[in-house]
């Protein structure tokens, strides 16, 4: 056990410095003319900017369903004090004796089904689109391993890993010491005003893909395939944060994810420049791929 142990830790060691090695110069471009929009701020409340429409479709729907509940609980509290007061023994000595009123039965069961259509109205629209994939400007597949992620582009025989960012690796990477826990050495680059689909997937156990600004969340599971798609507004480029979120063993806290947007143009240059350079996998692709490829 502790021999393997070891063995993991001098492999994934070893991948960690190979990969840092030859991106910390090749995403170095990219990096300097980003600021760092989707990010956790210590203290907040509130969600982090919304740069997608299903993050702001999740944002409106977010402040309608606060609007709804905190009718409810003021309604409810209201009944229970007027019910605590009127009702008491000394205001109210000889309570009603009957069991039933068929008019309040009635409305406390349709009220709540009025109630519920209406929030189901708003929040499954919200839910279809998500769950709706568009025909993809860029595919990405996202490989959830413990405890890293690995990134892929298929199209164009692109695959490396992204490990997160010691505390002492930070500044090579243009990070502030803030951004410790979220930064990684590589990050998903990806264009705005485009469609983009992640495939997301897992090679072990359970993990989840999930970017708050883009009001992504899916699961990758071992043996399946699922996907997300999002679209970044033009204007937003940006460093945008995420976290494993499904709990994936012990290191599960140390696998962030970091999302590059650029724009059309940077990432045409990127993916078709140091992207080929440092993280081409030539023919290490699956045949259905390469048909794919060879036939556009
Ligand atoms: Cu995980």
């Amino acid at each position: 056990m502790m021999l393997r142990k070891t063995l993991y830790g001098l492999w994934a060691g070893i991948g960690a410095t190979l990969a840092a090695g030859a991106v910390a110069a090749q995403t170095a471009g990219l990096r300097d003319g980003l600021e760092i929009i989707g990010a956790p701020v210590p203290g907040a409340t509130g969600f982090q900017p919304g740069v997608t429409e299903l993050a702001r479709d999740i944002r409106a729907l977010d402040a309608l369903l606060i609007v709804i509940m905190t009718a409810i609980v003021l309604f409810v509290t209201a009944l229970l004090l007027w019910s605590v007061f009127r009702h008491n023994e000394r205001a109210n000595p000889t309570p009603a004796t009957f069991t039933h009123n068929t008019k309040i039965e009635v409305t406390w069961t349709v009220v709540p089904l009025i109630i519920l259509v209406v929030i189901g109205a708003f929040s499954l629209p919200v839910l279809f689109k998500q769950q709706t994939i568009p025909e993809a400007d860029v595919v990405v597949k996202a490989t959830g391993y413990q405890w890293y992620w690995g990134y892929e582009y298929p199209e164009h025989g692109i695959a490396y890993d992204s490990f997160m960012l010691t505390e002492e690796e930070l500044a090579d990477f243009g990070y502030s010491p803030d951004e410790h826990l979220l930064a990684t050495d590589t990050a998903m680059v990806v264009p705005t005003g485009a469609t983009v689909v992640v495939q997301v997937t897992a090679a072990d156990v359970i993990h989840s893909w999930t970017v708050p600004a883009f009001g992504v969340k899916q699961d990758g599971v071992p043996g399946r395939l699922a996907e997300l798609w999002f679209e970044v507004e033009e204007g937003q480029e940006g460093v945008y944060f995420g976290q494993c979120s499904e709990l994936c063993g012990v290191n599960h806290a140390f696998m962030p994810i970091t999302v590059f947007a650029v724009t059309q143009e940077e990432y045409d240059a990127w993916i078709n420049g140091e992207a080929q350079e440092f993280a081409s996998i030539g023919d290490m692709r699956a045949p259905g791929v390469i048909e794919l490829a060879s036939a556009e």
